[in-house]
């Protein structure tokens, strides 16, 4: 298997995009899906992602794997310091990923939604869904898969991921429930070889049925157009509101 990490590959392609909050872990199952440190991971209070970025791996799956920064809530309730990127140009730099997959193979395949298992799901969780569903549109359920990192932790605990989700807050329930229950646990520190392959392994079937149901379409919304809309003026949150625009009601 050869690893280039910014190729042409075009043909035959499986590209996915991870999204998520600080610390969920995207750059880092990045790196596992990759085999390669590809983008930067460390444990920290600031994003060290501040741009959309990619890999390739050609092998068995010519893959493209997309990096992007942490979602900031609009709320302001995850901006840390002034000077820092906006909610607005994070949503943008996530808004590359679709002009990255078509660029680099055929389109975008999946969106990878990574939560930490260790973090209690709180209303910011509720927000940062609320908040990529307005930037990736109502097709984000088709095209999505949930991943929470840290399974290394869950096993150590001796609890499974089915009865991990036994108790999950209703909004995951509902997202699960709307992207078809695509749902799986990665540890990303792991250096069992057979372990890691599983784990890949699970996520490419869960991709490749996935294609299949979109007849091989990939996701197609012009996010950036999405981004524009939801920034404007009119459209702009206030604190509570679920009713302002027309896409507040998605979730
Ligand atoms: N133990 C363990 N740590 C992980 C795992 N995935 C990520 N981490 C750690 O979590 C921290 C944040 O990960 P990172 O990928 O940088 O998160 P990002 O901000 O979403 O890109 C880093 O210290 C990683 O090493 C995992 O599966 N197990
Ligand atoms: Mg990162």
């Amino acid at each position: 298997m050869s690893i280039d990490s910014r190729s042409p590959l075009r043909k035959d392609t499986v590209s996915m995009v991870l999204v998520g909050m600080i610390g969920s872990g995207k750059s880092s199952t990045g790196n596992n899906i990759l085999g390669v440190e590809r983008f930067r991971s460390r444990r920290s209070l600031v994003s060290i992602t501040q741009e959309t970025d990619w890999g390739t791996n050609i092998g068995e799956n010519n893959l493209i794997v997309i990096d992007t920064p942490p979602i900031l809530l609009r709320d302001g309730s995850t901006n840390r310091g002034k000077g820092g990127p906006t909610p607005k140009s994070v949503a943008l730099e996530i808004s590359k990923c679709t002009e990255i997959a078509n660029m680099e193979g055929g389109g975008l395949d999946a969106i990878i939604l990574t939560f930490n298992i260790n973090d209690r799901l709180t209303p910011e969780h509720q927000k940062c869904l609320r908040d990529l569903e307005l930037i990736f549109g109502p097709d984000i359920h088709r095209y999505l898969i949930v991943l929470f990192t840290r399974e290394d932790q869950l096993s150590d605990d001796g609890v499974s991921l089915t009865d991990f989700l036994l108790d999950t807050p209703e909004f995951l329930r509902n997202l699960l429930y709307k992207c078809g229950n695509r749902v799986l646990a990665f540890d990303n520190k792991t250096k069992d070889k057979n372990t890691r392959q599983t784990q890949i392994s699970s996520l490419m079937s869960m991709i490749h049925v996935m294609k299949k149901k979109n007849n091989n379409k990939p996701y197609d919304t012009d996010i950036r157009k999405n981004v524009v809309a939801m920034y404007s003026s009119r459209n702009e949150l206030s604190p509570g509101c679920f009713a302002c625009c027309q896409q507040c009601v998605i979730i």
